[in-house]
C-alpha cells in the first residue's frame, strides 16, 4: 500500500484495540476535527465544542442529528492545534468500548465527510508536521508492541529523543568539522590555520567510533524490540518439554516418559530481567519411520534456523549416542547452550569428552529437581546482551535494520576519508566523504529521506495510531 502525503484533510479511526472494554476511543485530526464532532455532539446543557477552550472535556452523546438516533453516552476531548499529537486540530471521543457505539460513531463521522485514516497516519502527520522524527515514529511502534518493561524503557526513551539528541551531537561535529576544512580548501592564501590534518584525523575517528558503539547495539536491540528466539533441541525424551514448563513455571506441554511426545512446535513468551525471550519447545530429533513426527522433526530443523540461541539438551542418564553428537554437529556455527539434563540420575558411562565439541557454555541441570535453572536464564541473558550495558547506554540501542544501515554508510564513508586525510592534495574528497556521511545520517533521524521509506515505516503501524 502506498501512503497518500495529504495532511490537509481530516482523517479519523478508531485508536483503542477493539474488544469490549469500559472505553474505546474515536480520534480525529485535521482542519475539520472540531467542525466535524460538533456535528455529532449533543450536549445536554447546549453546550458547543467551538466554544469550549483547548484541551478540556465536556460531556455529552453522540448523535445521529439527521434521525435523532442517540448511538452513545461520551466524553468529547477537543485539542486545538498546535500543542496536539499531530500538531492539527484533534478532538477524541471516549465512546463505551464495545464494538458497535465505536463503529457507529466511526461510521458517521466517515458520512459526514472524514476519511478513514490509514496505518500510522495520526504518527505521520506528527512527523510530517515537525513535531517528532522518524527515529521517535518508530519509537511509537517500538513502545506499541514492547513486551517487557525494559523493551517499553529503550523505546520510550527513544521517543523522548535520546537516541536523536546522541546522533544531532555526532552531526553537528562532522558539520563543524566539514566548515573548517572547506574553509582552509576555499581559503588557502589566508593566515589563519582553520584545521590541522591532526585534528581532522582525531574528530573523524572520534565519530567513527561513537556511530560504531550505535550500530553495535543493534543485534541487543532487535532482542529487546523483537524478543530474542531460544530454540530447545535435542533428542527424543531428554526433558526439552519439562524445560519449557519449568521456565514458562506453567504446564504448556506435554511431558511423558516416552520418547517421541512432542510432534509440533510449542513456543511461548518469557520475562528474563527485561529481556523478551520466545521459548521454543520442538520434536526431538532422531530417525523415524512415523509420518507425524517426521514432520515434526522437519520443523525442529526450521527452527533451529530462525533461532537467536540454541539451548541443546542431553540427558545424563546415558552415554552420550551418536545422534547426540549429530545434532550438536549440526549446530557448531550457532549461539549455542549445552545442558546436561538428569544430573540427579547422572550415569557413570555419560561422559561429556565423548562429545568432542568445543563449547564455551556447558551447563548441569536437573529440570525435574530445579538445579541450574537460574544459571540458565542468566546465561541466556548474558549470550544475548553480550558486551552491552544497557544502563550504561543511557537506553539509545538502533533498533531497526533501516537505522542500521544508515549509521554504516556513514561509518564506511568517515573510514574512506580517515584513509585519505594524510594524503594531500585530497581534502576536497574528504570533505565530500563526510558530506555522504552526514547525507546518510539524516536519513536516518528523517531531515532527508525518500517516500519509500515513510511508506515502509507507517505501514508498520496499526490504523488509529
Ligand atoms: N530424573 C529426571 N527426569 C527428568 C528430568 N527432566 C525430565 N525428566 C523426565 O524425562 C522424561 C521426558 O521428558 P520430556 O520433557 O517429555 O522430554 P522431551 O525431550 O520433551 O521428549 P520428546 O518430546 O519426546 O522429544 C519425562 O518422564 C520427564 O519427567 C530430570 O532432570 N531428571
Ligand atoms: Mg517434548
Amino acid at each position: 500500500m502506498t501512503l497518500s502525503f495529504n495532511i490537509d484533510d481530516t482523517i479519523v479511526a478508531i485508536s483503542t484495540a477493539i474488544g469490549e472494554s469500559a472505553i474505546g476511543i474515536v480520534r480525529l485530526s485535521g482542519k475539520d476535527a472540531i467542525p466535524l464532532s460538533d456535528k455529532v455532539f449533543l450536549s445536554p446543557k447546549g453546550k458547543s465544542l467551538f466554544d469550549m477552550p483547548s484541551h478540556t472535556v465536556v460531556y455529552g452523546f453522540v448523535v445521529n442529528k439527521e434521525t435523532q438516533q442517540r448511538i452513545d453516552e461520551a466524553l468529547f476531548t477537543v485539542m486545538r492545534a498546535p500543542n496536539t499529537y499531530t500538531k492539527q486540530d484533534v478532538v477524541e471521543i471516549n465512546c463505551h468500548g464495545g464494538i458497535i457505539p465505536l463503529t457507529n460513531t466511526l461510521d458517521l463521522l466517515l458520512k459526514l465527510g472524514a476519511r478513514l485514516a490509514e496505518p500510522g497516519e495520526f504518527t505521520k502527520r506528527a512527523f510530517l508536521n515537525g513535531r517528532i522524527d522518524l527515529l521517535q515514529a518508530e519509537a511509537v511502534i517500538d513502545l506499541i508492541r514492547a513486551k517487557t518493561a525494559l523493551s517499553e524503557k529503550v523505546a520510550l526513551n527513544q521517543l523522548q529523543g535520546i537516541l536523536s539528541g546522541e546522533l544531532r551531537g555526532v552531526i553537528e561535529r562532522l558539520k563543524l568539522l566539514c566548515a573548517k576544512i572547506e574553509a582552509s580548501i576555499n581559503f588557502p592564501d589566508e593566515d589563519i590555520d582553520f584545521i590541522g590534518n591532526e585534528e581532522i584525523l582525531s574528530e573523524l575517528k572520534f565519530s567513527v567510533d561513537s556511530l560504531q558503539k550505535l550500530s553495535n547495539t543493534y543485534y541487543s536491540g532487535r532482542y529487546f524490540r523483537e524478543g530474542v528466539k531460544v530454540a530447545i533441541v535435542g533428542k527424543p525424551n531428554v526433558g526439552k518439554s519439562s524445560l519449557l514448563n519449568c521456565l514458562l513455571q506453567k504446564d504448556r506441554a506435554i511431558v511423558t516418559e516416552y520418547p517421541g511426545t512432542t510432534r509440533d512446535i510449542i513456543e511461548d513468551y518469557l520475562n528474563i530481567k527485561g529481556l523478551p525471550v520466545k521459548i521454543i519447545d520442538t520434536a526431538g530429533i532422531r530417525d523415524s519411520e512415523d509420518l507425524i513426527e517426521r514432520e515434526g522433526i522437519k520443523r525442529t530443523l526450521k527452527a533451529i534456523e530462525d533461532a537467536d540461541l540454541i539451548i541443546a539438551l542431553l540427558d545424563c542418564s546415558k552415554p552420550i549416542e551418536e545422534i547426540d553428537k549429530k545434532i550438536i554437529g549440526k549446530l557448531s556455527d550457532k549461539n549455542l547452550i549445552i545442558m546436561i539434563n538428569k544430573i540427579d540420575i547422572l550415569s557413570e558411562s555419560f561422559n561429556i569428552e565423548d562429545l568432542r565439541v568445543d563449547c564455551q557454555n556447558i551447563l548441569e541441570a536437573s529440570v525435574l529437581k530445579g538445579i541450574g535453572i537460574e544459571e540458565l536464564k542468566d546465561k541466556i541473558y548474558l549470550l544475548c546482551t553480550n558486551s552491552i550495558d544497557i544502563d550504561a547506554m543511557n537506553g539509545y540501542i538502533i533498533c531497526n535494520l533501516r537505522q542500521k544501515n544508515s549509521i554504516d554508510k556513514a561509518i564506511l564513508s568517515l573510514r574512506e576519508a580517515v584513509e585519505l586525510v594524510n594524503r594531500p592534495p585530497s581534502n576536497e574528497i574528504v570533505a565530500t566523504l563526510i558530506w555522504d556521511a552526514l547525507n546518510a545520517l539524516s536519513e536516518l533521524t528523517g531531515s532527508v529521506t525518500t517516500n519509500d521509506i515513510l511508506d515502509s515505516i507507517f505501514n508498520e503501524f496499526c490504523i488509529g495510531k
